[in-house]
């Protein structure tokens, strides 16, 4: 096959890796519907897809992948910097040099008798100054089938290309699906990553959290703008106004339902919407007015299934009804269609689990779906996408939203003084873990805005970069920061906030805020609404007044253990920006007056 582009670097690198993976064909993935028509159909030709009632599912498809890859490994995850320092306490480290070696060992011959597949991609719209380009290099169809959903594939990104060396390098590898030989490394000095031994999405669509994340926060440190595991939604109030929020929670806080979130009845009535820019991720830079803007680089959603429904979240669910591919969720084989936990009451009872096993739908230990069975979704298919999703410049963003599952700490909302300590309530943010997740129940786990996964580079100076990203802001300009915590218990066990779209109130309030009408009441650890400032109109059966004081109450002595956490967790780093260390300072000082 010919080459698509004739840019030097492009094709150098692809010799490269063709003399070292010695691939039977080469085939440019160039973006026409033909081309990934005729690759569907090769999938399903051989058993790697499985193609679904196209009454019900029009271009759906189901993938199982290996029992042994169904998630994103972050122990066999590497920064490959040239020294531990640079990748920082809370990645695992490999030196370049060795982890090319020993990638280059596994690689080696591994596409013989297979085709390499070139995806050439770009985050973000293509042409935009926010996008970057990558290519990737893969034996798996499937691979290049999410990611012409999750990206944007094709001719015209190599055109907007051009000669530039600025672009992401990729390699994927099946290989064996080894677990024991599974890695995936990030060299953000070299722009290039390199996967091997897996199939499964988190780990092999590379320009999800390895490039747009890992390599992009990287990127972003070094060029003057984030890269952020946020979505980004658009709120409409009765006026038509839509405000913009980009908010990061860690896995299983329902980022992608807050991102699709329908308003509460009245609030529907009233003319609130809510848009969704993106589900996943946020990059973010300054506009020519000093404001922060930001787009989501992706082109579609890669969710959870299990626990997506009617209720749950009505736009997720529409979204996959079409052009979708489905991973290791359960097929129901009277209608050849799909099934996961969580989508209704009704279990297929003449199916197959995801494992590849015949099931039949009854209450037992098996699942149908894996509890990280996954839809890979094109973003337009969301009946709330936002107008300005393919908008080049980004959205002004307004607020900036942390949180976390905490059973008792965090109130349902507060405020951050300013963007400094803003950036501190983002650096000590922290989940409980819940039974869904192996291991201990309530174990407190840090997760600074997110990213401990998917910082490219050592954490506190990802902390410095926001707090120099705020100081080059004219604070009236700069988004105002905000935690939540939508898991807050009572002393029965019981959630005390409704959370779905209930959330919106507390959205309004942070909007409100930001615009300045609504007051607040000062705490030791920021401002916290004025019980009358969140409207409970409808839910006045579920929340109560007192219930709601004590969602917005901060038990000073319960934070005091938290300090301790928050310090102990600080003495990893060498390197933690003073301003950190300062505003750890004056919470202890506050919770002790
Ligand atoms: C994801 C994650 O899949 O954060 O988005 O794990
Ligand atoms: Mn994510």
């Amino acid at each position: 096959m010919e080459n698509m582009t004739s840019n030097k670097s492009v094709l150098s690198w692809i010799n490269e890796k063709v003399e070292l993976v010695k691939p039977e064909k080469i085939v440019w993935i160039d973006g026409s519907e033909e081309q990934i028509e005729a690759l569907r159909a090769e999938a399903c030709s051989t058993g790697e897809m499985i193609k679904l009632n196209q009454e019900l599912l029009p271009d759906c498809y189901l993938h199982r992948t290996a029992v042994n890859d169904v998630a994103r490994v972050e122990g066999r995850t590497f920064i490959c910097a040239p020294t531990k320092e640079e990748a920082g306490p809370t990645n695992n480290w490999m030196d370049p040099a060795e982890a090319y070696e020993m990638l280059y060992a596994i690689a080696k011959d591994s596409y013989k008798g297979r085709t390499m597949y070139v995806i050439p991609y770009s985050m973000g719209p293509v042409g935009s100054k926010f996008s970057k380009i990558g290519i990737e290099l893969t034996d798996s169809i499937y691979v290049v089938l999410n990611m012409v959903i999750m990206t944007r594939v094709g001719k015209d990104v190599l055109e907007a290309l051009g000669d530039s060396e600025d672009w992401v390098r990729g390699l994927h590898c099946k290989c064996e699906i080894d677990e024991e030989k599974r890695y995936i490394c990030q060299f953000p000095q070299d722009n290039t990553i390199i996967s091997v031994n897996s199939g499964y999405g988190g780990n092999v669509l590379l320009g999800k959290k390895c490039f747009a994340l890992r390599i992009a926060s990287y990127q972003g440190k070094n060029e003057g703008w984030q890269a952020e595991h946020m979505l980004i939604l658009g709120l409409q109030k009765p006026n038509g106004e839509i405000k913009y929020i980009c908010a990061a929670f860690p896995s299983a806080c329902g980022k992608t339902n807050l991102a699709m979130l329908i308003p509460p009845e009245g609030y529907y009535k009233n003319g609130y919407r809510v848009w969704c820019v993106g589900d996943d991720i946020s990059w973010i830079r300054k506009g020519e007015d000093g404001r922060l803007y930001a787009i989501n680089p992706e082109n579609g959603f890669f969710g959870v299934a299990p626990g997506t429904n009617e209720k749950s979240n009505p736009n997720a669910l529409a979204s996959t009804r079409k052009g979708t591919i489905f991973t290791n969720v359960a097929h129901n084989l009277d209608n050849n269609t799909v099934w996961w936990e969580g989508l209704d009451k009704n279990p297929p009872a003449n199916a197959i689990e995801w494992k590849g096993n015949p099931w039949n739908g009854q209450e037992s230990e098996e699942k149908g779906a894996h509890p990280n069975s996954r839809f890979t979704a094109p973003a337009k298919n969301c009946p709330c996408i936002s107008s300005e999703f393919e908008n080049p410049n980004g959205v002004p963003v307004s607020a900036i939203v942390f949180g976390g599952r905490r059973a008792k700490l965090a109130p349902l909302v507060y405020q951050s003084r300013n963007w400094n300590h803003g950036v501190f309530v983002g650096s000590i943010m922290a989940s409980e873990t819940t039974a869904a997740a192996s291991g201990a129940v309530g174990v407190v786990r840090r997760d600074p805005m997110a990213m401990l996964p998917f910082c490219g580079y050592n954490m506190a100076d990802y902390w410095q970069h926001w707090i120099d990203i705020g100081a080059g802001l004219d604070p009236e300009k700069a988004p105002k920061i905000f935690n939540v915590n939508w898991f807050r218990k009572d002393d029965e066990g019981n959630f005390m906030w409704p959370g779905f779209g209930d959330n919106l109130r507390v959205l309004d309030w942070i909007i409100d805020r930001c615009e300045g009408k609504v007051d607040a009441d000062e705490t030791a650890i920021g401002y916290v609404p004025k019980a009358e400032d969140i409207n409970l109109e409808g839910i006045e059966d579920e929340v109560s007044p007192e219930q709601l004081k004590e969602l917005l109450s901060v038990d000073t002595a319960l934070w005091k253990d938290e300090v301790a956490g928050i310090e102990e967790f600080y003495g990893k780093f060498d390197r933690l920006p003073a301003t950190l260390k300062a505003e750890l300072e004056t919470l202890k000082e506050n919770i002790t007056k």
